[in-house]
């Protein structure tokens, strides 16, 4: 019998199809998509500072090749490989003002789903060759099959997602995702190039012990985030907390999730609404986070529950261990000043 650990994530695919909502196998065409996509660039983030990559762009090098800023493209690569599979009817990215509107292979409009991605985060991390990431998000389209995608196809609330997943270009590549049966996540073999089962059924520790922001923004955040802070900072029972902050959403929750921990993007003077994106960030990891038995929350809602407005809608997030993040939701309560930035 073959242990869980030697699984290939195509393996894992096939005996999980039945999980998937609209079994008809092509929400695991559109997984293995993405897997190609992320396998390019994780080949190429692998080579960062060897070639051009972190220059600016539209720079032309002296070969004549233009210069792509990484995130371009692993933009790029991602759009061109849902699009040439034609798998999916629409993409909304981060770096695109717009969604894009897909025709399938007959020029219709017959594919069922829309994705959602951020293809590089944290991408100004990867001039210091620290861990980046791609996130992404699924979600079955409600226009009707036929025609060309709405925006009312990319604005649905996250509780909505068919799938959703993370990549982390870290000290090894891994994609942790869900389909909304619990949290897997796989570990790529670079010399075979396959994805191998080793975070079976991921679930956050009972407890957490580290909180993870920017504290350079500390002046800016509400009372009660403030206060939340001076909780973890007390010496008591199992406290203080560890404080570790990447700068890199996905490796900040991907370690809080293996550790135990809260991650929080509160409102500050210069992101009064947060920093992070609700669709393209907030809401996979929030279903992911979920998944693994936490909670994410913009500190009064579910993050999941938000209705979007606008694609490129911030939102501020506090996500991880449920334990660590009822803790920060009653230090906002009680701090009674909402969830508003300080002047
Ligand atoms: P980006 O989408 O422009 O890369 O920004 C998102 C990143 C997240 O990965 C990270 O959690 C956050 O920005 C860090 O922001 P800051 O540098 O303000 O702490
Ligand atoms: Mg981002």
């Amino acid at each position: 019998m073959k242990s869980n650990t030697r699984k290939t994530l195509d393996e894992f695919i096939i005996e999980k199809q039945e999980d998937f909502q609209y079994s008809t196998g092509e929400l695991s065409r559109l997984l293995n998509s993405i897997l190609l996509a992320a396998r390019v660039v994780s080949y190429k983030v692998n080579k960062a500072g060897l070639v051009d990559i972190t220059g600016s762009v539209g720079v032309v090098n002296v070969q004549g090749e233009e210069q792509k800023k990484l995130d371009v493209y692993a933009n790029d690569v991602f759009i061109q490989t849902l699009v040439n599979r034609e798998i999916v009817c629409g993409i909304a990215s981060e770096e695109n003002d717009n969604f894009i509107t897909i025709q399938g292979f007959d020029n219709g409009h017959n594919n069922k789903y829309v994705v959602l991605m951020d293809p590089l985060d944290g991408s100004s991390n990867i001039d210091v060759n620290v861990s980046v990431g791609t996130v992404f998000s699924i979600y079955h389209r409600v226009s009707p099959l036929g025609s060309p995608v709405t925006m009312e196809d990319f604005l649905q609330p996250g509780i909505n997602q068919v799938a959703a997943g993370y990549i982390l270009y870290g000290t090894s590549t891994m994609i942790v995702y869900t389909t909304g049966k619990g949290v897997n996540g796989f570990t790529l073999n670079p010399a075979i190039g396959s994805f191998y089962l080793s975070h079976p059924n991921m679930k956050y520790p009972e407890r957490g012990s580290i909180y993870s922001v920017n504290e350079g923004n500390y002046v800016h955040f509400p009372q009660g985030v403030k206060n939340f802070i001076k909780y973890c900072q007390e010496e008591k029972d199992d406290r203080p907390y560890s404080s570790r902050y990447i700068g890199s959403l996905v490796s900040d929750c991907h370690r809080n999730l293996i550790k135990g921990g809260i991650f929080f993007y509160p409102p500050t003077t210069k992101a009064p609404k947060g920093k992070l994106r609700l669709l393209y960030e907030c809401n996979p990891m929030a279903f992911i986070t979920e998944q693994a038995g936490g909670i994410a929350t913009d500190g009064f809602k579910r993050t999941l529950e938000i209705q979007p407005t606008e694609l490129h809608e911030r939102t501020a997030f506090y996500c991880g261990n449920s334990d660590m993040v009822k803790k920060m939701m009653e230090s906002i309560e009680k701090a009674g000043d909402g969830n508003t930035a300080r002047e």
